[in-house]
């Protein structure tokens, strides 16, 4: 039989800023739920990328003294990197710069001008050039600045293409009102009174004064404008419009988009109407979330946003307590529509709370007991006692609780759920009191009934808890004994799965208590140390400064990690441009053992002469690389100055060949 697929999407993020824990929110839930359904057998297609087009991305670069695609691949990167260690699984990842996506954007664009929804007018108004946004006077805030980044608007005109909204207007109430594609629901009166009472209107969908964009096929001197560019990432992805990919008849209409509340307008009003105009069915359902915020000075709660330079960096977090901690933290404190007050003491409290003496404790209790009455395997005599039969109930209807809410798109009440079985169960080891059980032979049946009753509890929260925090919970099931087999998802509304004579093994403690005090204290420190070198980077680039330092704290290393690096003083014997690259110098070292070559991003800084005879710092077990088809044998140390890239020459004195320690 085949598979039912679903189909799961995050926003596609701006690469104009290192990512966040709020960029994780989305991320992290979206991969839950995916993961979740793949648990359930469904072939589910997960999708998440970058939108990478813009004024902003078109500064950001000419400032940097790099093209906009330039700029982007290294933040794609960073992006990447990331969710590659928050373990998200995405099935896809659309680049709005990828070429098939270029193309379908084209086409989409036409379609909607030949089918008259498209037409050509002037644009004027206030403009916020960070926010990429328009508004209206009555939109400003009490200064008259940008309602989202509270920084000064200009006044812009300029002839556009706009997007005719009114067709739709009636339809896209009715989605919002009596249907349930908004979650939760209680936004849709919102953004009726607000959008479609008073007349929706139409779209500005095309712009003339930066060039980095989908170029308008038909009218060359426009770029598509922010939405019809990044919506359609949706539809492209699955090969809409396109010949990249061939999954649109399968997977779409998307079963969840999900997205924070600043762009819930966007996806609530304006995709519906794109996708009704191209005639093709709606997405089910638009889960809408607030903001991961953080405490101003003067007490407020703000959004955490680059803009504002109060973000947090997800691998600080990660390095201290593990990534799954910081899953199920995001995921835990944040209820679908409500913001969620990020603070290094709410989040140490929660995992001291749910995982080090909720879960952790749970598995290491019950393991330690069985390892220590019975040498780690049950004996199959059993004894059963009227309390375990609520206690089964209640674990066996967790499953079905869980279903529920995942299909709610509800993951706080989830976790919340499989929070109270895991409560239950640690109330059921008070209640049992194994510990005098096990003092006495002739309650030993009873004993093994206890903790074969609280190892299936185990089995069926952890095969639960896996889509949540996937990296520790294979690490349970290792300890229990439990096998794949055995947290199958058809398995899970059932106890009596593990065999009778079970076997466990004791291993690491899972979640290891959290010293609040003393943590709370290192991690402020750290985190306030990084923002307000963010803040200072912010405000220098505001200003056209270069930053005065790098601000990304890199994690901590050991000794041993630095000493995998390898440092030599080389010589530069010979020096030369690297053809048909502005930025490339090819550089002949002496390094003391043979010689080598290296190839360095130092063109604008450097004429080759000024190299030749100089000594400097090689990176000498550097793989080699190619570049520009160029091969590199290492890497010279350079530091970023307000002045440019400067080499960090060495004295003549030191010998080529010396290391560097
Ligand atoms: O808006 N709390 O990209 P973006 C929770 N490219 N979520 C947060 C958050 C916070 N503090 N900060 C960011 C864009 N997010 C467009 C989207 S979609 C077709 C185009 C998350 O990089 C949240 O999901 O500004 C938000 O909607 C998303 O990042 C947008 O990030």
């Amino acid at each position: 039989m085949s598979k039912k697929p679903f189909y799961i999407t995050t926003p596609i993020y701006y690469p104009s800023g290192d990512p966040h824990i709020g960029h994780c929110y989305t991320t992290v839930a979206c991969d839950s739920i995916a993961r979740y359904k793949r648990m359930q057998g469904y072939d589910v297609m997960f999708l998440t990328g970058t939108d990478e087009h813009g004024l902003k991305i078109e500064q950001k670069a000419a400032e940097q003294g790099v093209t906009p695609k330039e700029y982007v691949d290294v933040i794609v990167d960073k992006f990447k990197n990331l969710w590659k260690y928050m373990n998200i699984s995405y099935d896809r990842y659309i680049r709005t710069t990828d070429d098939y996506h270029v193309e379908a954007v084209q086409k989409i664009f036409k379609e909607l001008y030949d089918r008259g929804y498209i037409y050509k007018g002037e644009y004027s108004g206030k403009y916020c050039t960070p926010c990429e946004s328009f508004w209206t006077d009555s939109q400003l805030d009490e200064n008259g600045c940008c309602p989202e980044c509270h920084r000064p608007v200009k006044f812009a005109k300029e002839e556009a293409y706009f997007f005719k909204m009114s067709p739709f207007a009636e339809r896209i109430e009715k989605l919002l009102m009596d249907t349930d594609y908004l979650r939760p629901k209680t936004r849709a009166v919102e953004l009726v009174n607000n959008f479609i009472k008073p007349g929706l209107e139409d779209l500005c969908v095309s712009r003339t004064s930066f060039t980095w964009g989908v170029p308008v096929s038909f009218d060359e001197k426009h770029v598509v404008y922010v939405w019809i560019d990044a919506l359609s990432n949706y539809i492209t992805a699955l090969g809409y419009e396109n010949s990249a990919h061939s999954d649109f008849e399968k997977y779409w209409p998307a079963d969840v988009h999900m997205v924070a509340k600043d762009i819930m307008r966007f996806h609530a009003i304006i995709w519906p109407a794109m996708l009704m105009a191209l005639d093709l069915p709606l997405p089910k359902h638009l889960a809408v979330h607030g903001y991961i915020t953080m405490q101003s000075k003067g007490g407020e709660s703000v959004k955490m946003s680059k803009s504002l330079g109060n973000v947090v960096d997800p691998f600080v977090l990660g390095e201290r307590y593990g990534c799954d901690s910081i899953r199920y933290h995001i995921l835990r404190e944040m209820a679908l529509g409500a913001d969620s007050l990020f603070s290094n003491e709410i989040m140490i409290n929660r995992i001291n709370s749910d995982l080090a003496n909720g879960f952790g404790n749970l598995v290491s209790r019950t393991v330690a007991m069985a390892d220590k009455y019975f040498g780690g395997t049950l004996p199959t005599e059993r004894e059963s006692d009227s309390l375990d039969d609520e206690f089964k109930a209640t674990v066996s209807e967790l499953c079905g609780e869980v279903d529920k809410c995942i299909d709610e798109t509800k993951l706080k009440q989830a976790l919340e759920e499989i929070s109270k079985v895991v409560d239950r169960a640690n109330k059921y080891i008070d209640e049992t009191e194994p510990w005098k059980l096990g003092k006495d032979e002739a309650k030993k049946a009873r004993l093994a009934a206890v903790l074969y009753n609280l190892l299936e509890a185990i089995r069926i929260t952890s095969a639960l808890l896996a889509p949540f925090m996937p990296t520790t919970m294979p690490k349970v099931w290792e300890q229990i004994g439990a096998t794949e087999a055995d947290v199958e998802y058809e398995k899970l509304s059932r106890f009596g799965v593990l065999p009778e004579n079970v076997s466990v093994h004791k291993g690491e403690i899972l979640f290891p208590r959290i010293d609040v005090d003393k943590e709370i204290e290192e991690l402020n420190a750290i985190l306030t140390k990084n923002m307000e070198a963010a803040k200072a980077k912010l405000s220098a680039e505001e200003k056209g400064e270069a930053p005065a330092e790098e601000i990304h704290l890199a994690p901590e290393i050991t000794i041993d990690d630095f000493a995998k690096v390898e440092i030599r003083v080389a010589k530069v014997v010979a020096c030369e441009k690297v053809k048909k690259s502005d930025k490339l110098l090819c550089l002949q070292l002496d390094d003391g053992m043979g010689g080598r070559q290296v190839v360095s991003g130092i063109a604008q800084y450097y004429e080759p002469e000024d190299l030749i005879g100089k000594k400097l710092q090689l990176i000498a077990n550097l793989k080699p690389v190619k570049l520009r088809g160029v091969d590199s044998n290492g890497m010279i140390c350079a530091a970023d100055t307000p002045d440019g890239v400067k080499v960090i020459f060495v004295d003549d004195s030191i010998p080529v060949g010396s290391k560097v320690r």
